[in-house]
């Protein structure tokens, strides 16, 4: 067992680092090269009822410390991701499905069909920031407990929220009180905050084409918002709920910050999509010398000691 190995949800990871659902992982393809890589789970691209392309391009744009991005849910249909499991098996680490679906209908039928699979866990997007005309989900707290309330007895794996940026404790109390009335099992924090814009004052322009510009934003800008998620999650859960780090990950001291904050996990996107699956072995190396230096010897003896001045 390494220093870094950890647990979500009662699921064994080999070590903190995991790719986040989002960049290179929605063909059958990016899969199994997550599979061969050392992140510790094959986390999927969220995925719909039906196969979609996705926003036009451009739609995803490097900036100097993350990107911005209107993806619009490009994925291959959930019935493809079901497909690929049996497969995926064979690397012996954990697989994590995303679903997200544009109706209450849509989530009740992927998650029933996700139960049934070889999955270990069920992350549900409830934090889209990208579909025109679908607002996200976990901001309208009625709509997320009516499919909370319906996808909660659909089978024993656990499930997990995918949740957006909050900035005020008052939300979080809101969604932290869902999450334990409906036996939530895992929470990802946080999605890109979205529908922000970046512009171009060369070209006086956008810089993606989707929704007038406006799309998430992720990478380093966005980790203090990430952090205080996860922070004010581990302090509203009480250890109940186990918690995936995620938003401006980059480097091992990045993801023991994370860990300070409360944090069982952590997801990398924006770097992974820049610095190929290398980033996975090179940052759970980074994190095994912070902690090798300062004598922790486990996840377990550092998670959640964040001091307070
Ligand atoms: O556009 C997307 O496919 C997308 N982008 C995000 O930043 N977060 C998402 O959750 C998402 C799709 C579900």
């Amino acid at each position: 067992m390494s220093r870094t190995s950890t647990q979500v949800a009662g699921v064994k990871f080999d070590s903190y680092i995991c790719n986040a659902s989002g960049p290179l992982d929605a063909s059958f393809e990016e899969l199994q090269s997550l599979g061969e890589s050392k992140s510790s789970a094959i986390m999927m691209k969220s995925c719909t009822i039906e196969p979609r392309e996705g926003n036009p391009e451009p739609r995803y744009v490097r900036l100097p410390h993350g990107a911005i991005q209107s993806m619009g849910l490009p994925n291959l249909g959930y019935k493809k991701y079901l497909d690929f499991v049996k497969d995926l098996k064979k690397y012996s680490k954990p697989i994590i499905a995303s679903v997200s679906g544009l109706s209450l209908d849509d989530y009740v039928v992927m998650v029933k069909e996700f139960q049934k699979s070889d999955v270990d866990l069920i992350e549900v997007n409830l934090s889209c920031p990208n579909i025109e005309g679908k607002p996200q989900v976990a901001y309208d707290f009625e709509q997320s407990e009516k499919i909370l309330s319906a996808i909660r007895n659909l089978g024993k794996k656990p499930l997990g929220l995918k949740l957006p940026p909050y900035n005020d404790f008052s939300f979080q109390k809101q969604m932290a009180e869902l999450i334990l009335k409906y036996d939530i099992k895992f929470i990802t924090c946080i999605n890109s905050i979205g529908n922000t814009l970046v512009i171009d004052p060369e070209k006086e322009s956008t810089i993606i084409k989707p929704k007038r510009g406006f799309g998430g934003l992720s990478g380093e800008y966005i980790k203090p918002v990430a952090l205080a998620n996860v922070r004010a999650f581990y302090e509203l859960l009480n250890g109940k709920v186990s918690i995936f780090g995620v938003g401006g990950v980059n480097t091992g001291s990045d993801a023991f910050e994370f860990l300070l904050a409360g944090a069982d996990a952590v997801q990398v996107g924006t770097v992974f999509e820049k610095e190929g699956s290398g980033c996975f072995e090179r940052i759970n190396m980074e994190l095994e010398e912070i902690l090798l230096k300062k004598g922790y010897d486990s996840i377990e003896s550092v998670k959640g000691n964040l001091k307070y001045l």
